[in-house]
């Protein structure tokens, strides 16, 4: 049996995707630019990591209409603080939804002694914003480490967000599973070593889960621990 669950959190506790999306566009039109991200471009941008690091890129890839040029790392810093808080109160608003058996599988897994945690690319406060709009005040203890954001230098793919959750809770990789929704998530998790179970999201249904355990449509009607025991 596994000794915990590890969660990513964008697109696989809830889909949140497009409420981060709806944030980066209020923020661009607070700070007076003309930048508009659609869904077609946001499901490419995804494939940058991290809301910095992922506004820095296109504006790399802009041939006009860039960002104030002078400190451009700290506009970008400040830029995605009102991005996050204006994302904050949307999930606070009850704009984010846990999507299917989420909360079954987290209060069932913690009724049966099974440990969680989260590990993430997305801001510790978004994290906070969601936990809390769909547990109330106790949403965060139900995880015993929550490992988000900029805790790490180099963000998903890369395996150090679920390296340092490991790290947290102290065990092997083989004894833990990670549900996540993206390949980037996907590629992290098992460069860490840990079995995966993938429930893709509305802006990642079509990549590639070859590495998964498990790949399935939601956690609906999902054994998560028989999953695992059979293949061990
Ligand atoms: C998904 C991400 C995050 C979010 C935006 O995180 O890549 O960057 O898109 O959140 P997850 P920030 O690992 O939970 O799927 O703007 O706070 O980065
Ligand atoms: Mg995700």
């Amino acid at each position: 049996m596994p000794k915990a669950i590890i969660f990513d959190v964008d697109g696989t506790l809830a889909e949140t995707e497009d409420l981060h999306r709806k944030a980066f566009n209020r923020a661009f039109a607070e700070y007076g630019l003309s930048w508009h991200w659609d869904r077609s471009l946001y499901r490419d941008l995804l494939e940058v990591s991290g809301g910095k690091e992922r506004i820095r890129h296109y504006d790399d890839q802009q041939i006009a209409d860039h960002l104030p040029a002078a400190d451009r790392d700290r506009f970008i810093r400040e830029m995605h603080g009102v991005k996050t808080g204006i994302y904050t109160q949307m999930v606070a608003a009850g704009e984010a939804h846990l999507r299917p058996d989420v909360r079954e599988l987290i209060e069932s897994a913690a009724a049966n002694g099974l440990r969680l945690a989260i590990a993430t690319t997305t801001s510790l406060p978004n994290v906070e914003a969601l936990l809390g709009a769909a547990f109330g005040t106790r949403g965060m203890d139900y995880f015993e480490a929550v490992c988000a954001g900029d805790v790490v230098a180099h963000k998903k793919p890369a395996p150090d967000i679920y390296l340092m959750a490991l790290e947290e809770l102290g065990l092997a990789a083989s004894d833990c599973i990670a549900i996540e929704d993206s390949r980037n998530g996907l590629l992290s998790a098992r460069q860490a070593g840990i079995p995966t179970i993938v429930t893709p999201g509305i802006y990642t249904r079509d990549q590639d889960f070859t590495e998964a355990m498990l790949v399935a449509a939601s956690l609906e009607g999902i054994d998560v621990l028989s999953t695992y025991s059979e293949n061990q």
